[in-house]
C-alpha cells in the first residue's frame, strides 16, 4: 500500500510538471484530488489493513494529498504569472515609434480675409454690425428707396419664399437696421459682414450665394471726402502703401451721388497687365453718399445728417489677393485648393 501511494505521488508530480496551461492543471487536480481520485479511494478501503498499519498509511496518504495539494496551487500561480508576463510582453507600448499624424485645420481664406478687412476698419474706428439672412422686402428694397415695380430691382435678381421675404440680395438693410435702432441720433459708424443671394448663374466670377462687406458712415458734416479718405486708407492697407483709388460715376438707387470704386491694379501696379485688362485699375465696390430720402426713412433727419455708404463682394476682393481665377474653388472645399493657404 506504500509503495502504490509513493507511486501515485510520482506519476502525479510528474503529470504536474508537465501541465503547461490551467485547464490542463486543472484536470490534474481532479483527477487526483477529486471525490473519485485514487487517494480517496485507498482511505476509503483502509477497512482491510490491519490495526496496526491503518493510521500509517492513512497518515501517509493524507502527507501525500498535501503536498500534491501544494504543488498544484504553486504550479497554479506559476501558470498565472507566466500568463500576465505574456500579455504584459504583448501589449508593451514601444515610445521610439512615431506618433500618428492629426490632421490640423487652418481657417479659411475667405474667412481671412473678412477677418482683414474687419481688423482695418476696425482700426478706423468701424463698429461691427449684424442682420439676418432671411429679410423683408421692406428692409431689403422699399427702405432702400427701390419701391415695387422699381425697375433698379432688376439689378439684383432675387431668390423670393414669400412676396414679402426673401434671401437679402446685398448687405445693404443692415444699415437700415442700425439706423432705425438710433432713433434718429448720430453717429453711425459701421461694418456688416455677411453672406448674400441672388439668382445669377454660376460662372468663374459669379456665385449664386456670395459674401459683401457693407460700410456706413452717419454724422453730421460728413463729405464725400471722408468716403475717399476711408476707402484710400482701406485700399493702401489691404492692397499696400502704393494703392490708389479712383471714383467713377455710378447709379444707387440709395446713394446719390453714387460711384463705383477702382484699386489700381496690384498685379502690375497700375501698369496695365491681363488681370485689369490693360486699364491698371480694377473695381471693388460700390459706394455713394446716403441719399436724404433712405436717411429720413430710417429716422434721420437728412437737414442734418449726411453720411456714406459702399458695399464690396469679398470673393473678389479675397480673388485679386491671392490670384484665385475662379470664385467656385471657395465653395467646392477641394483640401488640395485649401491646404495652399495653411501657412499664410
Ligand atoms: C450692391 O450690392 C450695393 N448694395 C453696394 C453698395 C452699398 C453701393 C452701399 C452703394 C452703397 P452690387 O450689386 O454692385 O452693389 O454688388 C457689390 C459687389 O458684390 C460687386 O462689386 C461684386 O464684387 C459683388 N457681387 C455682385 N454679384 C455677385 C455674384 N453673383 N457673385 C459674386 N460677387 C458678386
Amino acid at each position: 500500500m506504500k509503495d502504490k501511494l509513493h507511486q501515485l505521488k510520482d506519476t502525479a508530480l510528474t503529470e504536474i510538471e508537465q501541465a503547461n496551461s490551467k485547464q490542463e492543471l486543472n484536470q490534474v487536480k481532479v483527477k487526483y484530488l477529486g471525490k473519485k481520485g485514487p487517494i480517496t479511494e485507498i482511505l476509503r478501503g483502509m477497512g482491510s489493513l490491519s490495526k496496526e498499519e491503518r493510521p500509517l498509511i492513512g497518515k501517509l496518504a493524507n502527507e501525500i494529498r498535501e503536498e500534491i495539494a501544494k504543488l498544484i496551487n504553486e504550479k497554479e500561480e506559476t501558470i498565472a504569472q507566466k500568463a500576465l508576463e505574456e500579455r504584459l510582453k504583448q501589449e508593451t507600448i514601444d515610445v521610439t515609434l512615431p506618433g500618428k499624424k492629426v490632421l490640423k485645420g487652418n481657417r479659411h481664406p475667405l474667412t481671412r480675409v473678412i477677418e482683414e478687412i474687419e481688423d482695418i476698419f476696425i482700426g478706423m474706428g468701424f463698429e461691427i454690425a449684424e442682420g439676418p439672412e432671411v429679410e423683408s422686402d421692406y428692409y431689403n428694397f422699399e427702405a432702400l428707396n427701390l419701391p415695387k415695380e422699381h425697375p433698379a430691382r432688376d439689378m439684383q435678381d432675387s431668390f423670393y419664399i414669400t412676396e414679402e421675404v426673401l434671401m437679402r440680395t446685398h448687405t445693404s438693410p443692415v444699415q437700415i437696421r442700425t439706423m432705425k435702432s438710433k432713433n434718429g441720433i448720430g453717429p453711425v459708424k459701421i461694418i456688416c459682414p455677411g453672406k448674400v443671394y441672388r439668382r445669377d448663374d454660376d460662372d468663374a466670377t459669379h456665385s449664386h450665394q456670395f459674401t459683401q462687406i457693407e460700410g456706413l458712415v452717419v454724422d453730421e458734416h460728413i463729405t464725400m471726402s471722408d468716403l475717399k479718405g476711408v476707402l484710400l486708407n482701406f485700399a493702401k492697407k489691404m492692397y499696400g502703401e502704393k494703392a490708389k483709388i479712383r471714383l467713377r460715376p455710378s447709379f444707387f438707387p440709395f446713394t446719390e451721388p453714387s460711384a463705383e470704386v477702382d484699386v489700381s491694379c496690384m498685379m502690375c501696379g497700375g501698369e496695365g497687365c491681363r488681370v485689369c485688362k490693360n486699364t491698371g485699375w480694377i473695381e471693388i465696390l460700390g459706394a455713394g453718399m446716403v441719399h436724404p430720402r433712405v436717411l429720413e426713412m430710417s429716422g434721420f433727419d437728412p437737414e442734418r445728417y449726411t453720411g456714406f455708404a459702399f458695399g464690396m463682394g469679398v470673393e473678389r476682393i479675397a480673388m485679386l489677393k491671392y490670384g484665385i481665377e475662379d470664385i467656385r474653388h471657395f465653395y467646392t472645399n477641394d483640401l488640395r485648393f485649401l491646404e495652399q493657404f495653411k501657412r499664410m
